[in-house]
């Protein structure tokens, strides 16, 4: 009888120990758990404090990211680049106006730095561009470190090298037709270090002499090709991103056409991200205020400042995806939140709020579910607050 017990014991014992051993592989797997600390943190860094020798494998892990299959072989991306860039035009009116503008870009960021170390080997930091070091300088926008042919990303597209594909249906549309930021639009002259540049506010062409709309009026589509400045420019012939290397088979929009990388550097964009303007949006005293900051002609239009100071398809809030300076610019938006989250993270780190549709009024709540089509698993908002936990793993320098 003792005998059998000791048995009971010592088989129970067996499986206690092998149920208390078999967490070592559970907490492998729950370290990747949102939530979970990171073992590894991505120092993002500045892209002009990155060595030569980063930046040059940085643009070679997304020349490699641009070559590698698709995973999803059955949709119109042909590579995993454009598989991040699907996923933003798939997802375009719903991650743009709402609450969850910026936990939705953080982590497309997250997934896009992973995809360039984990499938392109690179091992550096992820890049992000702090526009207000070009856009307190007087010198030449074209001169900046992030537009050289070598070390950059190219510069300017050339005039006359790119034809805006047939539109019936006005797919290539730039601007979904959602309610703009609320107050009035600015007029008069604006100023910006290298010179002026006439009123109204150029990517938005209003009827001389009419009134700003009252606010929830669609903003009005862009001819096709024109406006000021006109868009798209042409094709980026240098660097690594020439219309030789680089081919893009989605945009302009939702058009799914081949084209070149079109960019039309503009310096007006300047005005939009000058440390002033970033001092303005830290001054945000909640997430409400900041989410609006960024996005608001009057307080701090960072966002949209980075995709005109670059032009040509980074204006297309569809399938600006298409520049791979798309992520170094929303990395540098992602590092503002950041830094505005550390101000006080008591107060700011779990702060969020607006809408989970564009114009609608059911508020995001941390629970609020984003996806990612083709790229990830769903997470929550909650999962992209804290930069310092899993799937995030990320500071900036
Ligand atoms: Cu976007």
């Amino acid at each position: 009888m003792i005998q059998i017990r000791l048995t009971v014991y010592v088989v129970l014992a067996a499986l206690v120990s092998l149920v208390l051993s078999t967490p070592v592989k559970g907490r492998e797997d729950s370290a990747k758990v949102p939530g979970a600390q990171c073992t590894t943190i991505d120092r993002r860094k500045e892209w002009r404090d990155m060595s030569v020798e980063q930046r040059l494998s940085y643009i070679n892990a997304v020349l490699c990211l641009h070559s590698l299959p698709p995973n999803d072989k059955t949709r119109a991306a042909t590579s995993r680049y454009e598989e991040f860039q699907a996923t933003h035009i798939l997802l375009t009116d719903r991650v743009h106006s709402v609450g969850h503008f910026l936990p939705w870009h953080r982590h497309l960021g997250t997934l896009y730095g992973k995809a360039l170390r984990e499938e392109c080997g690179y091992d550096g930091p992820t890049a992000y561009w702090d526009w207000r070091r070009d856009a307190d300088s007087e010198v030449d926008i074209l001169k900046s470190p992030i537009f050289d042919p070598v070390t950059g990303f190219g510069g300017d597209g050339v005039e006359g090298t790119y034809t805006l594909p047939p539109d019936p249906n006005n797919e290539g549309a730039t601007l979904p037709t959602f309610a703009p930021a609320p107050g009035p639009l600015p007029t008069g002259t604006f100023t910006f270090p290298g010179g002026t540049a006439p009123g109204p506010f150029p990517t938005f062409t209003f009827p001389s002499g009419t009134p700003p709309p009252p606010s929830g009026t669609p903003f009005p589509e862009l001819p096709p090709g024109g406006g000021f400045p006109s868009p798209y420019k042409g094709c980026v012939l240098d660097g690594p991103f020439n219309s030789t290397n680089w081919r893009i088979h989605l945009g302009p929009g939702k058009l799914v056409t081949e084209h070149c990388l079109v960019r039309n550097i503009s310096p007006f964009g300047k005005f939009m991200l000058t440390s002033e303007v970033v001092r303005n949006v830290m001054l945000s005293k909640n997430y409400e205020e900041f989410r609006l900051a960024v996005d608001s002609f009057q307080n701090g239009p960072i966002h949209g400042g980075g995709h005109v100071l670059v032009g040509g398809e980074m204006i297309n809030v569809y399938s600006a995806g298409a520049d791979p300076l798309f992520y170094l610019h929303h990395a540098g938006l992602d590092k503002v939140w950041w830094d505005w989250q550390q101000v006080d993270p008591t107060n700011r780190l779990y702060d969020v709020s607006g809408p989970t549709t564009q114009g609608g009024s059911i508020p995001i709540t941390l629970d609020f579910e984003l996806d990612f089509p083709a790229l990830g698993p769903n997470i929550t908002v909650r999962d992209t607050m804290d930069s310092a936990l899993e799937p995030n793993c990320f500071t900036y320098e």
